[in-house]
């Protein structure tokens, strides 16, 4: 039996009192960020408390920016003492996906992903919908509450965050809600949290890429060393394609045990994912797609391969992978000069 929106909001209702303590509980990313403020303004004065808390720890520039400008209160799962609450809610996840899922007992579960065996009172699963903050905005309409301008425009950032701008896996039901909070949400704000992928300490990066990098035949290619996250090395890498005549941009650096590659190319006729795979996949796990592609290799296969692990010994070994390819593809199988 479908049940309608009506049905399911007020099924939703039931499902809390007044005297309730509720946990919502999310892996923090613009979606579930979203889709909690939502559920949040859904119980406002339906429930005692309602605390948000987030499993994973919150580093991304882009998501610290959509806390901070739209006033979200988020607190660690460790800091936090479960038998205060006595409801538990997980939206825009379930419960196998995740190991700090397994000491909960849910009463709500609310997410867009292929559904998992867990039965919680309430549960409603939407594995078509490109976002949880879709259903939510349903919900929202149904319950005919108009959201705030940070609502709203936190629900727009989730939806676009999770259809990469519909360029993924998006239903009419995500444009329908993406239509709504457009007239409700506030754009400039929407484009600023959107902007924001740096941290003031990444720029010392941007200053080594440009000024370390090599450049033969519209191949951008720098080896950083040490690097705090591999985000480092993607923000680089499409930093680089940015400039006109970049066709193809190399970035690596050193981080967790491992060697990060990262590829990029304009997409046209070109393939990424198979020369990551080619000429990095039997050093550790390599590919990607046409244009954007990623290489993991573990610290000890690139010391049992390379001398040593100085900067100019990594990069050197990256390019001539590299532009092996390169020169299979585009010299002439005659042309013998050195
Ligand atoms: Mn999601």
């Amino acid at each position: 039996m479908t049940l309608s929106t009506a049905q399911k909001l007020q099924h939703l209702m039931e499902q809390f009192s007044g005297s309730d303590h509720v946990l919502v509980l999310i892996n923090a990313d613009p979606d579930a960020i979203a889709s909690a403020m939502a559920l949040k303004r859904i119980l406002w004065r339906r429930v005692t408390r309602l605390t948000l808390s987030n499993i994973n720890t919150i580093t991304r520039p882009d998501n610290m920016a959509m806390i901070r400008l739209l006033d979200v209160t988020l607190i660690h799962v460790t800091k936090i003492t479960p038998n205060e609450f006595n409801k538990v809610v997980l939206l825009d996840s379930q419960p196998s996906h995740n190991e700090s899922f397994r000491e909960f007992k849910f009463n709500v579960i609310i997410d867009h992903h292929e559904p998992d065996s867990y039965d919680a009172p309430f549960r409603d699963v939407r594995p078509e919908y490109g976002a949880t903050a879709s259903i939510m905005t349903e919900y929202l309409k149904t319950a005919k509450i108009k959201p705030s301008d940070k609502l709203a425009t936190a629900l727009f950032h989730g939806i676009k965050t999770d259809t990469n701008n519909f360029e993924r896996m998006a239903t009419n039901a995500d444009i329908q809600a993406f239509q709504f909070l457009f007239r409700h949400a506030n754009i400039h704000l929407a484009r600023r949290i959107e902007q924001v992928d740096l941290r003031m300490g990444f720029l010392d990066y941007f200053k080594q890429a440009i000024s370390e990098k090599t450049v033969a035949d519209d191949r951008i290619c720098v080896h950083l060393g040490n690097v705090e996250t591999p985000d480092i090395c993607v923000l680089i890498a499409d930093f680089f394609m940015r400039v006109n005549t970049v066709t193809w941009s190399i970035v690596s650096g050193l981080c967790e045990g491992r060697l990060i590659i990262i590829l990029r190319n304009d997409g046209l006729r070109k393939d990424a994912g198979g020369v990551a795979a080619k000429q990095f996949g039997r050093f550790g796990t390599a590919g990607g797609h046409k244009s954007m592609a990623r290489a993991e290799i573990p610290l000890e296969t690139v010391r049992e391969n390379l001398q040593n692990l100085e900067k100019d010994t990594v990069q050197q070994w990256i390019l001539e992978r590299i532009n092996a390819v390169f020169d299979q593809c585009q010299k002439p199988k005659t042309d013998a000069s050195p």
